[in-house]
């Protein structure tokens, strides 16, 4: 007999509602859960994978301790509580050698709680957290919170006027490809920004085919135009705002006839887009990838937007850019609260390796943020400020491991996270890993950083155990599909387990992570089982709350020149930097490698560098794909599906090659995330992990990094393509 059990997907961000059939104990089949509140039946073609991926034969199922060298996928099965108990005492002994910042954590992004594992590494007293936080999201964050004291995700069922910047949604955040669809029928303007004609592009009024990196001189540009044109709400900048005048200085200079000279762009098309986002409200301009992961100019183009967002007079309004927290569920204990930033000391934050060189990203801008962040009502904006915008810079952590300079860095932990396909130069990721005493992984599968483990600890599957999700309208429960299958367990137990291990008892005293959502939902008269059967908290929310309580920085107001960069060393009022390999960055260097790459364009239906062992996802997407317009190919006397070598200065890869149209013949555009499961395991093959990583072709040495965040690129390169015949016959 089949029964229906409500779950949840989280392959991906959104954590969508899933309908099991169950059978015998099993799931059989999966749908969209049409009574979830939030996406109503809707999923993606990744959710029916899901299946697959419960119960895929190399699925890690127990824990495993290496047996030989290193990378050699020899493993031995024991238990949780020796694997736990070893590990401990391992951490321990080293703490205790090398004090606690010895440890190092990679990260991912959102597949796991993320406060449990911030908790963990704050009681142990380690400031070393690293990975794609310095370039994903949270630099925006960061900077919106200097700004304006809020992150803003931009309400784009009610804005008149939609810009998507960088921004891919039609392959990245389905539920916001399925908005920007209908509000375009509804009548919507559309603005697109992106070097490709992607879907959205297809449905814009306007689409800027911008050439990469250069987005915060078009953002400069859109500010002189609509300085000089009046186009600014004048009530707004002149109640709400510090630093106008310096503003208008740094802008004069960004001609419309200057802008396009860098961005590749015709006048027209930039006085005009500039005068249809700023004359069309409400509007929203949203957070995008492309622009996040341009090196050195990514956090100056997240302080420009934000800039923006506010001179135009769309900050917390509806159909514009919301701001803060709304009731009752910014009553809910929140991440911020979970993670016990407090836990580590003054001491050993002063150790977080790299913030002296990107301060704003580390523990001094963040605390300055969240000192400015508590002059506001807790309910408001407290429950936004984690610890996401404050970790380590990956690049000095790496080289610490391998030179114990400032100090050694002898363990790392990896949950969630595939720091060799992540990051960029791997080889130095690989090497520096290796040379470590211990390496623990908490994974799905085995992965090329798995391989180079000590341990490697089971992980259940989203549908396996719950989450409290939450965004800043809502609060919804996330129920367990099935019971955890063989001895998989979440990261809440993984990390608990080893805490208590660790003198951490008397901070994780709910035995389950279901004990945890019921105390986040007391403030509400809540518990977990409670919120399921209701369905989800739905928030009323109230726009220009500002007018009450200002603006959580340092002035009260939005800071247009920002007083929290200035005291950082960093510059206050945006600028453009030309990229440091770059057609006029570097002219020399443009004749050996005269195509701009961008990597990392999102596909489907794979999410970073998961789903390559589900044989469904493989049929749809078996090979790396780099991406040619057909003139170049054909210059270069290349055809479509040969395998083709891709160079930068940094490394060279080989992928397949496509040719699309949809590109300019300037550039080339590439996925990430590609290794290969049914390769060997032991070295020196590892998967082929170095043969198609885009992240070879990466760097992240601080020229090439944004001198505020360290934010490295992964966009905006200088690269040449090469045939594999031709260089074999030399
Ligand atoms: N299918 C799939 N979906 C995902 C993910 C995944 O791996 N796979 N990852 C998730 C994660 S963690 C993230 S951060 C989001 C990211 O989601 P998106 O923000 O959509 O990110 P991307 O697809 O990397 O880049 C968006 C667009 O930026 C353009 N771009 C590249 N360089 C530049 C530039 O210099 N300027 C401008 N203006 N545009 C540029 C690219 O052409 C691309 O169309 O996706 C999430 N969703
Ligand atoms: N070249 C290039 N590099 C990029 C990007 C790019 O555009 N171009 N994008 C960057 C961005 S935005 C991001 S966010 C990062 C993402 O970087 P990561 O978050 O490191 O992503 P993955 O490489 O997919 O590694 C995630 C690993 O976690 C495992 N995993 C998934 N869910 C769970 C779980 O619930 N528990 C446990 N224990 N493990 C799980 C998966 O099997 C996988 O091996 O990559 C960045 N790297
Ligand atoms: S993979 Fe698809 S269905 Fe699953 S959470 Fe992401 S968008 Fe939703
Ligand atoms: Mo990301």
């Amino acid at each position: 007999m089949k029964t229906q059990v409500r779950t949840y997907c989280g392959l991906c961000h959104p954590r969508c509602g899933l309908v099991f059939d169950i059978e015998n104990g099993k799931a059989v089949g999966v749908r969209g859960d049409k009574d979830h509140p939030v996406t109503k039946g809707l999923v993606c073609a990744r959710s029916r994978l899901m299946l697959e991926h419960l119960y895929h034969p190399d699925r890690i199922n127990y824990p495993l301790k290496r047996k030989g060298a290193r990378g050699s996928g020899q493993w031995e099965q024991i238990s949780w509580e020796q694997a736990l108990d070893e590990a401990a005492e391992k951490l321990d002994a080293l703490r205790s050698r090398y004090g606690a910042e010895t440890l190092a954590f990679t990260h991912g992004t959102s597949r796991t709680y993320h406060w449990d594992e911030r908790r963990f590494n704050n009681l142990f007293g380690t400031p070393n957290i690293c990975g794609a936080n310095n370039i994903c999201m949270c630099p925006s964050q960061a900077v919106e919170y200097a700004t304006y004291g809020g992150f803003t995700w931009g309400d784009m069922r009610h804005a008149q006027c939609v810009v998507i910047w960088g921004y891919a949604p039609s392959k990245s955040n389905f539920p916001d490809w399925a908005g920007l669809k209908q509000a375009q029928k509804n009548g919507v303007k559309i603005i697109v920004v992106d070097p490709r004609r992607i879907p959205e592009a297809d449905i814009a009024d306007i689409w800027l085919p911008i050439r990469p990196g250069t987005d915060v001189a078009l953002m400069l540009g859109w500010l002189k135009i609509i300085i000089d044109e009046g186009l600014y709400d004048t009530d707004f900048v002149e109640r709400w705002t510090v630093g106008f005048a310096d503003l208008k200085k740094v802008v004069a200079a960004y001609t419309p006839e200057k802008v396009a000279a860098i961005t590749w762009l015709d006048t027209e098309q930039i006085v005009a887009s500039a005068r249809l986002y700023a004359n069309t409200k409400p509007a929203t301009l949203t957070w995008g990838f492309g622009t996040d992961k341009q090196g050195i100019n990514a956090t100056q183009t997240a302080r420009a937007r934000a800039i923006l967002r506010a001179v135009t007079g769309n900050l917390d309004i509806q159909g514009g850019e919301p701001l803060g927290w709304v009731e009752p569920v910014g009553k809910i204990i929140s991440e911020a609260e979970l993670e016990k930033t407090e836990a580590i000391s003054a001491e050993q934050r002063a150790k977080q390796l790299g913030a002296d060189r990107y301060p704003f990203f580390g523990y001094p801008g963040w605390e300055r943020n969240l000192e400015n962040n508590r002059k506001l009502p807790p309910d408001y904006m407290h429950p936004s400020m984690a610890g996401i915008s404050c970790i380590a810079h990956a690049h000095s952590v790496f080289e610490a491991m391998l030179s114990d300079k400032p100090y050694p860095v002898r363990a790392a932990i990896s949950l969630a996270s595939n720091p060799l396909l992540s990051l960029p130069n791997p080889r130095r990721t690989y090497e520096a890993l290796k040379s470590l005493d211990l390496y623990i992984v908490n994974e799905y599968y085995m992965t090329p950083s798995a391989a180079l483990a000590d341990y490697v600890f089971p992980s259940c599957s989203t549908v396996e155990t719950t989450q409290l999700w939450h965004s800043a309208d809502f609060c919804v429960a996330c129920p367990r599909g099935v019971e955890p299958l063989f001895e998989r367990r979440n990261s809440y137990d993984f990390w608990r387990g080893l805490g208590i291990r660790l003198g951490q008892e008397k901070d994780w005293p709910w035995q389950t992570v279901e004990e945890v959502w019921d105390h986040c939902l007391a403030p509400v008269g809540l518990t977990f089982a409670q919120l399921v059967e209701q369905n989800g908290i739905f928030g009323k929310r109230e726009y220009r709350r500002y007018e009450q309580y200002g603006f959580g920085t340092p002035s009260g107001k939005v800071e247009l020149r920002s007083r929290i960069f200035e005291e950082l060393g960093a510059e206050p009022l945006p600028v453009y930097r030309e990229m440091p390999h770059s057609p006029t960055g570097s002219p020399e260097l443009y004749k050996q490698y005269p195509l701009i790459l961008i990597t990392g364009s999102r596909f489907m239906p794979m999410y970073h560098s998961e789903q390559r062992q589900l044989p469904s996802a493989r049929r749809r997407h078996p090979d790396p794909i780099v991406t040619l317009h057909p003139q170049t190919a054909q210059e270069m006397e290349m055809v479509e599906g040969e395998w083709i070598r891709i160079a930068t200065p940094q490394g060279s890869i080989c992928m397949r090659l496509k040719t699309s149209d949809r590109l300019d013949p300037r550039m080339v555009d590439m996925d990430h995330g590609w290794w290969f499961p049914e390769r060997q395991e032991a070295l020196p093959e590892l998967f082929g992990v170095f043969e198609a990583n885009a992240n070879v072709l990466c760097p992240d040495s601080p020229e090439f990094c944004s001198p505020e965040i360290g934010s490295w690129p992964h966009s905006a390169l200088l690269c040449r393509v090469e045939k594999i015949a031709t260089q074999a016959q030399q």
